[in-house]
């Protein structure tokens, strides 16, 4: 049997119909991203055949080397997005400052903020990345351009977020508290197709995902929880599996799906971990949480923290109830033994 088609424009429109309120902006505003998500994942798809891989030679400003396929999203998603009058701001993982809409085109209440292409490590290597947006309405005065001060909203007040991730299909997830939805790209037609409706995480998971290379340098907490994971016990289902992809979106939709954790914690070289707080882990906290799960930085929920910068970091532990609150047992557990002595 054929079911229902249902394009994720048109879900996103039937979910705006649903607040007499709504003025049908947040609903373009979508609709125009999902254009950038097309045109990035046939970009993506074409990277193997094209003179597109490999270093600009630029350094992005956390001095990392950008590839030409990251600009290119960025650039493509700023194009699609800097004239249809919803939004007073941007801000990208790769520009330093808050992006202003063109003096050309009018002013709109939203403000957004992206990852254009995460895990761009794993280009060369046809392992999936993706995109990450984040949706805020505006606190300075309409009509102005937007500011800083809009970008630096905690992440409870988003509004939207969503992530894409090119993986064997792409596909599109995206909340606007109502659930969370998956959308896959049929590329025959070009059109996101629903086929994941109201996803939601198990309470409990048996995959963690987290680099383990780093394990000398880990809280003895977060030490002492992996082992634990990989004891053998029934009951719990340990040992647990793991997986880890290097791509956080891809990371964070599994276990979105098996359920489990991934984490990205600090350590002695990284106190603040490496993943940013305002557009990789708070719009996929916003998902997490909306589909039934919880993401913390080990002592805070991650929607709750107070930005100080736009790329600034956070350690992340994301996914199942269960499994997020014990980590943050095993590490407050630590913390309190280490104060006794
Ligand atoms: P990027 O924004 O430079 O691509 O880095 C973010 C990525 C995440 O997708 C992934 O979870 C993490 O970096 C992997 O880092 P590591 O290689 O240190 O494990
Ligand atoms: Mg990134």
């Amino acid at each position: 049997m054929i079911k229902r088609f249902m394009t994720l424009e048109r879900h996103i429109i039937e979910g705006e119909r649903k607040h007499p309120a709504a003025t049908g902006e947040l609903s373009k505003l979508l609709s125009d991203l999902v254009i950038a998500a097309k045109v990035i994942s046939l970009e993506v798809n074409k990277a193997g055949l094209m003179d597109i891989l490999g270093y600009t030679g630029d350094n992005n400003i956390h001095g990392e080397q950008v590839k030409k396929l990251d600009m290119y999203a960025h650039e493509m998603i700023f194009k699609a997005m800097d004239h249809g009058g919803h939004l007073c701001v941007m801000a990208s993982e790769e520009e330093e400052d808050i992006i202003h809409i063109p003096d050309a085109f009018e002013i709109g209440k939203y403000v957004l903020l992206f990852d254009p292409l995460d895990g761009s490590s794993n280009i060369d290597v046809n392992v999936s990345i993706g995109t990450i947006f984040s949706i805020y309405k505006r606190v300075s005065p309409q009509g102005l351009p937007g500011t800083l001060e809009d970008c630096l909203q905690p992440g409870l007040k988003q509004v939207a977020a969503g992530y894409v991730v090119y993986g064997s299909s792409t596909i599109m997830v995206y909340t606007t508290s109502n659930g969370v939805h998956g959308f896959t790209l049929d590329p025959s037609i070009g059109e996101f197709l629903l086929s994941h409706e109201n996803i939601r995480i198990p309470k409990k998971g048996r995959i963690y995902s987290i680099n383990e290379g780093n394990y000398k340098f880990w809280h003895p907490g977060l030490k002492k929880y992996i082992k634990w994971l990989q004891d053998e016990e029934l009951e719990t289902d340990r040992p647990y599996s793991s997986r880890y992809i290097g791509s956080m979106v891809a990371d964070v939709h599994r276990t979105l799906f098996y359920g489990g954790i991934f984490m990205y914690p600090q350590d002695s070289r990284n106190p603040n971990g490496k993943l940013r707080l305002m557009y990789e882990c708070n719009p996929m906290s916003m998902i997490v949480e909306a589909a039934g799960g919880r993401a913390t930085n080990g002592k805070k929920r991650i929607l709750e923290i107070v930005p100080e910068s736009l790329h600034q970091r956070t350690p992340i532990f994301i996914g199942s109830v269960d499994d997020v609150n014990l980590v943050e047992e095993f590490m407050s557990e630590e913390n309190n033994n280490q104060e006794k002595e």
